[in-house]
């Protein structure tokens, strides 16, 4: 048995793909360590109650020290009741028939749902990592229909986006990709999110030194405009076409290193790329949920501010807050 009060810690689309493999990580102690209880409380809609059944048995099967508790339910006030850090996983699939505007709206619904509730049932601090796409707009929809919830507590994940920059980036430059330092990753979680290597360094830790290499000088211009953004920014549809299913496993990691920094602190002199609410910081319109690199003290983000900007780089932003605030534009009615 674990020492520390329990934390309670809700999913939603906990049957899904990404929820299967999140729920599991959390449970073992993954996400707060062996001496953290952790109270699983698991939602799903009504038709997907049965499998997410399942999921608890399983649950219960691997005999976790960490896990004192799982709740399964399709009711809102039952699974946000009180918790302290929540996934929001669940969305509406994109089908090949569904426009995009037209998913944009289905899952806004969803998510202004899931903030008013998350508003009444929740407990005032908690943490809110949207994974469910578009999540940038997810979050800013449950941001907006939860008062009296610290706006600074809705963030969206684009930390698989920052994992898949800093491989790429490891391989090749012969690099482990614990070495890979500073990436950024702005904007949306979409293909027009600019993984950024301006201030990517790689950095060697030796006996008695550290040995910094500026990323831009081992790579070519020419690699990283038209080999390397693309690849990152196609990685979910190569994924796809590879696994014949989107991205699970390392969603779900990325999702765990996102709330384990926040809560825990980043360390090392490292930056973390996260969704969250825009200040007006690098001229990005304020309140879109925007992806910034940002360092985390204290259970606090706080964006890193006053980088120079080159001119490239000021486009490939531009475009993606463009999108973001047509997104916003598009769901203005829920907010
Ligand atoms: P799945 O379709 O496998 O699972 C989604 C689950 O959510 C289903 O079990 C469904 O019943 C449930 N669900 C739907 N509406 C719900 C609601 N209103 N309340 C509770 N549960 C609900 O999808 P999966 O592969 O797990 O992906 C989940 C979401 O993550 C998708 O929106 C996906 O696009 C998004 N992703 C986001 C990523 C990111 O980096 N931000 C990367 C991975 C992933 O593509």
């Amino acid at each position: 048995m674990s020492t520390k009060k329990a934390v309670r810690i809700a999913i939603t689309g906990a049957a899904g793909q990404i929820g299967y493999q999140l729920a599991f990580r959390i449970a073992s102690g993954q996400l707060f360590g062996k001496d953290q209880s952790i109270i699983l409380q698991l939602i799903e809609i009504t038709p997907a109650i049965e499998a997410l059944k399942g999921v608890a048995m399983e649950l219960d099967d691997c005999s976790f020290d960490t896990l004192d508790k799982i709740i399964v339910t399709d009711k809102l006030e039952i699974g946000f009741k009180d918790i302290n850090y929540a996934f929001l996983v669940g969305a509406k699939p994109r089908t090949a028939d569904i426009e995009r505007k037209d998913l944009l709206l289905g899952n806004a619904k969803i998510f202004s749902e899931q903030g008013k509730s998350l508003n009444m049932f929740a407990d005032n601090n908690v943490k809110v990592l949207v994974v469910g796409n578009p999540a940038n707009t997810n979050a800013l929809i449950a941001r907006e229909n939860a008062p009296n919830i610290d706006p600074k507590n809705f963030t969206a994940m684009t930390r698989l986006d920052h994992n898949r920059a800093k491989a790429q980036i490891a391989i090749k430059t012969n690099a482990h990709v614990s070495e890979i330092k500073k990436m950024i990753i702005w904007g949306n979680h979409s293909a027009t999110q600019y993984p950024d290597i301006s201030y990517c360094v790689k950095r060697k830790r030796g006996p008695i030194s550290i040995h910094e290499e500026k990323i831009i000088e081992l790579v070519n211009q020419e690699w990283y405009r038209e080999k390397f953004i693309p690849l990152v920014q196609q990685r979910g549809t190569e994924i796809i076409k590879a696994r014949g299913a989107s991205s699970a496993a390392s969603a779900a990691s990325a999702a765990i290193d996102h709330m384990r920094d926040w809560v825990q602190g980043t360390s090392d002199n490292d930056w973390v790329s996260m969704g969250v609410a825009s200040d007006g910081s690098y001229s990005i319109s304020e309140g879109v949920v925007f992806s910034y690199p940002v360092i985390c003290n204290n259970g606090e983000y706080s964006i890193i501010k006053n980088l120079d900007i080159d001119e490239f780089s000021n486009d490939k932003i531009g475009l993606t807050n463009n999108e973001l605030r047509e997104e916003r534009s598009a769901v203005e009615e829920l907010l």
